[in-house]
């Protein structure tokens, strides 16, 4: 019986580094050598497979693997019966549609009975189809942007991050079809022992990635505006209160969203709150 969870990622891509950083985040230590197509990790039951990302999907549904982490725009794409277990947040990329500077667009009928070169037919016939536009799908597996100017077609449909890609070969982004991060997938039809094994890594990966979501804010503030703080940090248990010195006064920690960090230190300061301390988050386990 095979003791380890067999983990596929990408060997060498945009994938690779934070695929392996967000699992050794997890305490998860291994070699990571690049020559390498496998490895086990050295403090926990798990094995890497260093792959193709195209072959990601398909090598988890048939088995080789058991769970994998790919963008989601490969797992749609491929269609395969899989389970989306994590939504990873990173390599966020989004397919759009793209014509030459010069073409009138109008929007997506302006591409009826045109040609579309795409790595990605599935996602797009579906895009098209509902906008109920007929137009040829040319597949191609790489190198999309220059179609237009090679006269291989008169618009693309590709992964766009930047658009740079798109402004140095003359096209302007029309249209975003899709939006894409990196997920962690696997089958549902793991044994009992790999499943216990999944769930450990995933408790891991959860912890990892909600220190990232939040920061760690200490301060003092005065006591009279005790009250308030809940509301303004808002979401988590109640903050961690301890009295000073000065018995008017009081310091508080507690955590608050990223997202939500500068809106909450104006209203603290509104408040009259000083000392403000703020620090990253490690690992945040519920
Ligand atoms: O060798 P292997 O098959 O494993 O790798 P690959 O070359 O097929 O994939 P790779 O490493 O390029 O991308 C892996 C995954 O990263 C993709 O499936 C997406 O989920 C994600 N990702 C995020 C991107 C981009 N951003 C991206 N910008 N994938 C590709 N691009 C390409 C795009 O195709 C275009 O050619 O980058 C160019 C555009 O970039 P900008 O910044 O100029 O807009
Ligand atoms: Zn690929």
């Amino acid at each position: 019986m095979n003791d380890f969870l067999r983990i596929a990622v990408q060997k060498s891509g945009r994938l690779s580094e934070k695929s392996l950083k967000i699992i050794r985040d997890c305490g998860i230590r291994f070699g990571s050598d690049a020559r390498l197509l496998k490895e086990q990790a050295e403090n926990f039951p798990l094995e890497f497979l260093y792959l193709r990302d195209d072959d990601i999907p398909r090598y988890v549904h048939d088995k080789v693997a058991d769970i994998g982490i790919v963008g989601r725009n490969e797992y749609d794409e491929q269609g395969h019966e899989l389970e989306l277990l994590r939504d990873l947040g990173f390599s966020k990329c989004r397919l759009s549609i793209a014509v030459p500077n010069a073409m009138d667009y109008q929007g997506l009928h302006s591409l009826s009975g045109k040609r579309i070169a795409t790595s990605y037919p599935g996602i797009l016939k579906q895009k098209l189809e509902q906008a109920g536009v007929q137009a040829e799908i040319y597949e191609l597996s790489g190198s999309v942007e220059i179609a237009p100017s090679i006269g291989v077609a008169d618009a693309i449909c590709d992964l766009v991050s930047t658009g740079a890609t798109l402004v140095s070969n003359g096209l302007k982004e029309v249209e975003t079809v899709y939006r894409s991060t990196a997920v962690m997938i696997g089958r549902s039809d793991l044994p009992p022992h790999k499943q216990e094994i999944l769930k450990r890594l995933l408790l891991r990966i959860d912890a990892v990635m909600r220190a990232d979501d939040y920061k760690y804010i200490m301060f003092n503030l005065p006591k009279e505006h005790l009250d308030k703080v809940s509301a303004i940090v808002g979401g988590m248990k109640s903050p961690t209160v301890t009295p000073l010195v000065d018995e008017s006064w009081c310091a508080v920690q507690t955590v608050v969203k990223e997202e939500r960090f500068w809106d909450v230190l104006e209203q603290l300061k509104a408040l009259g709150a000083q000392g403000i301390l703020v620090t990253a988050i490690e690992k945040m386990a519920n």
